[in-house]
């Protein structure tokens, strides 16, 4: 039975689609922080040299591509401003090469232009306006993002705007759509706070087609909250191979079966919330991986396995004989929803605050804990067949949100 759940594991990774976000602007712009704060991502991740070239201008990142970060990245690090028409030469003919009419697939395609204007410049330049059009004009989707804008006085800011919308009018017309004009401040001077991350991840979300929003879920780290819907489909997934395909338990999903500390479901949730990644650069001096956060909580689960236990499972219960499979997908419900939980709080709580690892450590076999008697208490209540299903299916569609 865990080797049924590992293996729906894997496929739901294998069929992640990652979507291509080119980022287009101006040497200085604030590209690459952009990239950065909004995928978590380091300067060696997308320094130039590690980029993959693709025209003279635009490099691919991150190169070599790395699974455990859903997304390919179009970046032009550092163009010589002397070289201006050069540069919207390769611009232009880089999105004619990457525009559904020229590649193989839509997979090979960019499915999202992020348009940076240096807010604090308050200048449109001449090939602004040629770049958005012929973007358009190729069908794909763009945003416009107003960048650095901690540093844009308000009337600045507002007039920029105006010039833009004034500029824009009739390319918005002739394409019949009206393009996104998104503030952000990536990378603030001190003393201003960084700011429209989470709008923009929505609006890019709602930009790419459907079937690519997952993987951008995943990749980015700004909008934590996003990803329970990601993770809980996964536990629903796992929890739903308890029972056959009319809903009916599985014969042979023991209690010994499927009562372990399921690492690959807890593995699973802690990359969609990329702890694999950013708790090695949240702590300078040790690591704390997956591995050490999956140990930690196998030992709290046992550590409150006889309460789940005696809760979930009928009253006479003798481990070995066989279960249904509503008490299997019960304790996979249990342990997935809280793990959830927990590394969501870890995210918003630690990511941005100096913890150490013993710290880390306290806080999070603490709070799973406590999340592990709460869902018992919440799944305990789907105690037939009915509402199970319902329940798993409310999962899956991400229609169930509970409170924090
Ligand atoms: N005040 C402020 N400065 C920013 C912001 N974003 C970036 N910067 C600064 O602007 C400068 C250029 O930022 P980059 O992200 O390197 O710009 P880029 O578009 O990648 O530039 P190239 O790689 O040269 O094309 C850096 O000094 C950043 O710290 C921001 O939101 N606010
Ligand atoms: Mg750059």
């Amino acid at each position: 039975m865990n080797n049924e759940i590992d293996q729906e594991l894997k496929k739901i990774q294998e069929k992640l689609k990652p979507p291509s976000i080119a980022i287009i602007g101006r040497t200085g712009a604030g590209k690459s922080s952009l990239i950065k704060a909004i995928f978590g991502l380091d300067d060696d991740e997308i320094a130039v040299d590690v980029g993959l070239p693709v025209t003279k201008s635009y490099r691919k990142y991150p190169n070599p591509y790395n699974p455990d970060i859903p997304i390919i990245l179009y970046d032009s690090p550092g163009y010589e401003v002397s070289k201006t028409d050069d540069f919207l030469e390769d611009t232009l003919k880089f999105l004619g090469e990457k525009s559904l009419y020229n590649t193989p697939s839509v997979d090979d395609c960019i499915h999202l232009v992020w348009y940076l204007i240096h807010a604090g410049l308050s200048r449109i330049e001449y090939f602004d306006k040629q770049v958005i059009e012929t973007a358009l004009s190729l069908k794909i989707p763009i945003i416009i993002v107003l960048s650095q804008c901690d540093i844009a006085k308000p009337k600045e800011l507002s007039e920029l705007k105006k010039k833009l919308s004034y500029i824009l009018a009739d390319i918005e017309q002739r394409a019949n759509t009206q393009l996104k004009i998104m503030e952000v401040s990536a990378d603030p001077i001190p003393g201003k706070t960084v700011s429209g991350l989470k709008e923009l991840t929505k609006a890019s979300i709602k930009a790419i087609p459907e079937s690519y929003s997952e993987a951008f879920i995943r990749a980015q780290t700004v909008n934590v909250k996003l990803k329970r819907r990601v993770a809980y489909s996964l536990v629903a997934t796992a929890a739903g191979v308890c029972f056959g395909s009319a809903f009916v338990p599985i014969p042979g999903s023991t209690p010994i079966s499927i009562i372990g500390t399921q690492p690959t479901l807890l593995a699973s949730l802690a990359k969609i919330y990329n702890l694999d990644r950013l708790l090695d650069k949240g702590v300078a001096t040790v690591t704390l991986g997956i591995n050490a956060l999956v140990a930690i909580a196998g030992t709290t689960i046992l550590d409150v396995a006889t309460t789940i236990f005696s809760a979930i499972f009928p009253p006479l219960f003798i481990p070995g004989e066989s279960i249904t499979g509503i008490v299997a997908a019960s304790y996979i419900l249990i342990i997935g929803l809280a793990y959830t939980s927990t590394l969501e709080a870890v995210s918003i709580n630690y990511l941005n605050s100096n913890m150490n690892r013993e710290e880390v450590t306290t806080f999070f076999k603490r709070r799973f804990a406590y999340e592990l008697k709460r869902y018992q208490k919440e799944v305990q209540q789907k105690s037939d067949m009915k509402m199970m299903k319902e329940f798993i299916e409310s999962l899956k569609r991400g229609d169930y949100n509970p409170q924090d």
